[in-house]
């Protein structure tokens, strides 16, 4: 390995000089201008292949659970039921995987998503010293030096992008800023599967050359060494090392315990939103959940009642359940659906915005007993479920059979031993396990059997 001259530029190797063809296009372009495109320009001691190589090997490990948490999220939307769930546009082809959801455990979504939420807001250090540490390649000179550099810088820019875009589209969403024109799902869908063919080319690329980087040093003595100790790694073809570093400042254990303390403050701040107990009062970050009220529906509001318009008229004596199959229908007051027989269960609600409770004790009608009124006496099909919501996407929703036929799956009255409040959902709200929370309309007024819209 050639090591730096005094003079600050690494010495070129013969081979590499005479293997240039006439007219190269670095000849033509001459030197690089004066500012960031010179190598000389990064100074940071830090910079090098093992340091990359570490922050890439968690990226590497972190955005594969990532990405197949969100695929899992994305299918338990529902999205192959109908238009109600999921207006994603040609989502046909990327939706080749989905299957359906099943109700146990009670507790998956809430697991699948709050590992999604929670990551990725904990990955945020690590995705920016990442970048932080390959900086230099963005302003390599040539900018375009053939053909298949071109490609290759088109996939770092879809790569680098596609990571910005998700992380940045995730957190305003869960963050309740989100200020994209379009749907959040749509777009972070669309983007999961850009960014991932980009991921996979260059993991593809740049794994042997991690491995090699990460064999190069050990971690141990990493962690041993101070910042007065700590060289540069050696110069190698990957050209992340500054070929003039000024004397460090800071050791890469240090640069590791920095990124490190910050994904631990992240994940503090943010888990107790899925996790519950102690931890949730330490949720700063979470959006909802520092103040849930209190009493027996003193648990996380998504949207209260006068946020989305509900009228007090809607929910008022004059409130009416019907349920429908084809031309049978039901109509029943709330009275009514207390006579029928009520059912216990306990169950979580959970989010796509990762934050959920603990489980709740819900109480009342099952959906299959609902579905036997109106002739649907044995394997009743899914149901399509309106609320008193006028407009909105969360309004109305479409629930599969197998979500019907769970024998917890409710039209809940009753939660905690007290009647639902009005935000929870009064006079009746589905409670479905494993349901994300969207799904779970509140102020139902109807039930259509064997229908999606
Ligand atoms: N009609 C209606 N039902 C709804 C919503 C809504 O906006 N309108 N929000 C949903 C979402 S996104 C969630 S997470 C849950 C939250 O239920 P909670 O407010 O009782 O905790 O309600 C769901 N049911
Ligand atoms: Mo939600």
């Amino acid at each position: 390995m050639e090591a730096s001259d005094p003079g600050g530029k690494p010495p070129r190797s013969p081979r590499h000089r005479r293997s240039r063809p006439p007219g190269d296009v670095a000849a033509r372009h001459g030197e690089p201008p004066p500012g960031p495109t010179r190598a000389e320009f990064w100074r940071s001691p830090l910079r090098g292949p093992w340091l990359t190589s570490v922050f890439g090997l968690i990226l590497l490990v972190g955005i594969t659970v990532l990405f197949v948490t969100g695929l899992l999220s994305y299918a338990a939307y529902n999205p192959g039921l109908g238009a109600t769930n999921d207006t994603t546009p040609g989502k046909g082809l990327l939706g080749f995987y989905l299957f359906p959801w099943p109700t146990d455990p009670a507790w998956l979504y809430r697991f699948t998503q709050g590992v999604h939420v929670t990551l990725g807001v904990v990955l945020v250090p690590v995705l920016l010293a990442k970048l932080w540490s390959v900086i230099p390649k963005l302003f390599s000179w040539p900018p375009l030096r053939s053909l298949g550099h071109a490609l290759d810088r088109l996939s770092l820019i879809l790569l680098v992008g596609g990571a910005l875009f998700e992380f940045v589209t995730g957190l305003l969403n869960v963050q309740l800023q989100y200020i994209f024109p379009g749907s959040f799902y749509t777009l972070h869908f669309y983007g999961a599967w850009v960014f991932i063919g980009a991921f996979v080319v260059h993991i593809s690329f740049r794994v042997p050359v991690m491995v090699r980087a990460l064999r190069s040093r050990r971690m141990r003595d990493e962690l041993k060494t101070p910042a007065e100790r700590t060289e540069s790694e050696p110069a190698d073809a990957t050209g992340l090392v500054a070929p003039d570093p000024s004397p460090p400042t800071m050791s890469r254990r240090g640069a590791l315990g920095m990124v490190g303390a910050g994904s631990l403050v992240l994940l503090v701040v943010t888990a107790g939103q899925s996790i519950g107990g102690p931890l949730r009062e330490a949720a700063l970050l979470a959006p909802r959940n520092r103040d849930p009220g209190s009493g027996p529906n003193g648990f996380q509001i998504n949207k209260t009642a006068s946020s989305v318009g509900i009228r007090a008229r809607d929910i008022s004596d004059r409130w009416r359940l019907t349920v429908r199959h084809d031309d049978r229908e039901v109509v029943l007051s709330r009275g009514e659906l207390m006579d029928l027989q009520q059912h216990a269960a306990s169950l979580p609600i959970a989010c796509v915005e990762g934050w959920s409770t603990g489980d709740q004790q819900w109480s009342g009608v099952r959906l299959a007993e609902l579905a036997a009124m109106v002739g649907l006496r044995t394997d009743p099909p899914g149901v399509f479920v309106e609320s008193v919501q006028r407009g909105g996407a969360f309004s109305s929703t479409a629930l599969r059979d197998n979500q019907v036929r769970d024998p917890r799956s409710l039209l809940a009255l009753r939660v905690n031993g007290a009647v639902l409040s009005v935000d929870h959902g009064y006079p009746a709200r589905i409670i479905v396990p494993a349901n994300p929370g969207v799904h779970n309309t509140k102020w139902v007024t109807r039930l259509t059997f064997g229908a999606t819209s």
